[in-house]
């Protein structure tokens, strides 16, 4: 009997313990401030809605398919900082870490720290109004923050605009549908040449498939989402027929592109 009370009072102890753990571990979590992009205007915002000050003296944003134009990149750097108007850190100067023509990362810091407080926002968009998202099906940012005391907090991202759903693949205009106002930017785009443009930035121009080239395939998958979304009848009438002379047509173009890029 004395060896089951044992037993049964280590249980509930380690239970306990564990619990108390969990607990403080939830406790000690970082508040994670919200990375925002808005889908239409490319605009990214970071913004503070933890309840709480988040001390920060670095950020990162990056992009596998490299879909951030530095171009369109508010920096903190020179734009906000104490050198800038100082809207975001009237009191310390913000240095970018990335390079000017990097599509895959933005990221700056400033050797001072930023009092980010909760309910106030680091708008990363210029006043033009166009961000340094660039538009494209795949949403893939990840933002890290370096918090003053050398740790990392992964921002939360949020994704806004088009009806809350990412791009179709084929909605080139990104007005929200598949359909005829998009044919001229893939036809026109097909014949561009895509070396040096990330996988966003040649979406753009049509490379659907994301294989780095405007060819037939690119063609192909457009095909398929516009007769899946209007239906065969309507394409018939966007690409009389013969089809076929259009699809030679796009062949002829990839190859010879794909000759004059091995030409130089
Ligand atoms: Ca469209
Ligand atoms: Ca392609």
């Amino acid at each position: 009997m004395g060896h089951v009370f044992r037993v049964v009072v280590a249980v509930v102890l380690v239970t306990w313990s564990v619990s108390i753990a969990a607990r403080r571990a939830v406790a000690q979590a970082p508040p994670r401030p919200v990375l925002e992009v808005n889908r239409e205007s490319g605009g990214i915002v970071l913004r503070n809605d933890t309840g709480q000050r988040v001390d920060i003296v670095a950020y990162s944003i990056s992009s596998g398919v490299g879909a951030l134009n530095p171009q369109r990149w508010w920096s903190i750097a020179g734009h906000t900082d104490a050198l800038g108007d100082g809207s975001v850190d009237p009191s310390n100067i913000w240095f970018k870490f990335s390079m000017p023509g990097n599509n895959s990362d933005l990221s700056e810091g400033t050797i001072g720290e930023l009092f980010f407080s909760s309910g106030s926002v680091i708008d990363l968009t210029p006043p033009t109004g166009l961000g340094p998202w660039i538009r494209n099906p795949v949403e893939d940012l990840v933002a890290q923050l370096k918090l003053t005391d050398g740790s990392d907090v992964a921002a939360l991202i949020e994704y806004v605009g088009d009806g809350g759903l990412p791009f179709e693949v084929g909605d080139l205009n990104f007005d929200g549908s598949v359909d005829e106002a998009d044919w001229p930017v893939l036809r026109d785009g097909l014949l561009m040449d895509l070396g040096g443009l990330s996988q966003a930035q040649a979406y753009q121009l049509g490379d659907l498939n994301g294989d780095g080239v405007g060819d037939v395939h690119d063609f192909d998958v457009f095909k398929r989402a516009f007769v899946s979304a209007n239906g065969q009848a309507a394409w018939s009438q966007l690409v009389p027929e013969p089809g076929a002379v259009w699809v030679w047509f796009f062949l002829w173009g990839g190859l010879a592109k794909a000759r004059h890029q091995r030409q130089r």
